[in-house]
């Protein structure tokens, strides 16, 4: 499915070591469009609410106060397998088993400041998506390189 979608953020450490435009060139350079992109300072409800899963491991109280130290970039791309591709393209969580290559693989030093986040399924993705952004947020759009001779 070319419209599949996937939530991605530059973490705040990311942005604080600014690696926002590297992190972005990657995605673009693969192919994938960027249908929303927003930077903001999270709260804990929605943190909470993005991490659920994760409440009852030891590693939460830190990852949240982590994740609210600072703005994070968040973004939707779109495109064919966005979701498994981008996943591969972030690398392992911990940066020490990362591959060069990958985001963390290249940029991360510590599991706990990791660089970016990206959503693990098509479900988590789904509501991800919805849980950061609002539908008037997320715009279609289409290259106009394809229509070049009907310029007027
Ligand atoms: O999806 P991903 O980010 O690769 O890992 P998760 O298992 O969903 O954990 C989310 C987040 O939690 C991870 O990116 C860093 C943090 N974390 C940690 O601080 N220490 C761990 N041992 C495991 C995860
Ligand atoms: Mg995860």
């Amino acid at each position: 499915d070319v419209r599949e979608r996937t939530l991605i953020a530059v973490k705040p450490d990311g942005v604080q070591r600014r690696l926002v435009g590297r992190v972005i060139q990657r995605f673009e350079q693969r192919g994938f469009k960027l249908v929303g992109l927003k930077m903001l300072q999270v709260s804990e409800e929605l943190l909470s609410q993005h991490y659920c899963e994760l409440r009852m491991k030891p590693f939460y109280p830190s990852l949240l106060h982590y994740m609210t130290s600072g703005p994070v970039v968040v973004m939707v791309w779109e495109g064919h397998n966005v979701v498994q591709t981008t996943r591969m393209m972030v690398g392992h969580t911990n940066p020490v088993e990362a591959r060069a290559g990958t985001v963390r693989g290249d940029f991360g030093i510590h599991v706990s400041r990791n660089v970016v986040h990206a959503s693990d399924s098509l479900e988590g993705a789904k509501r991800e998506i919805q849980l950061w952004f609002q539908g008037k947020e997320l715009l279609n759009w289409d290259s106009s390189a394809l229509s070049v001779w009907s310029y007027s």
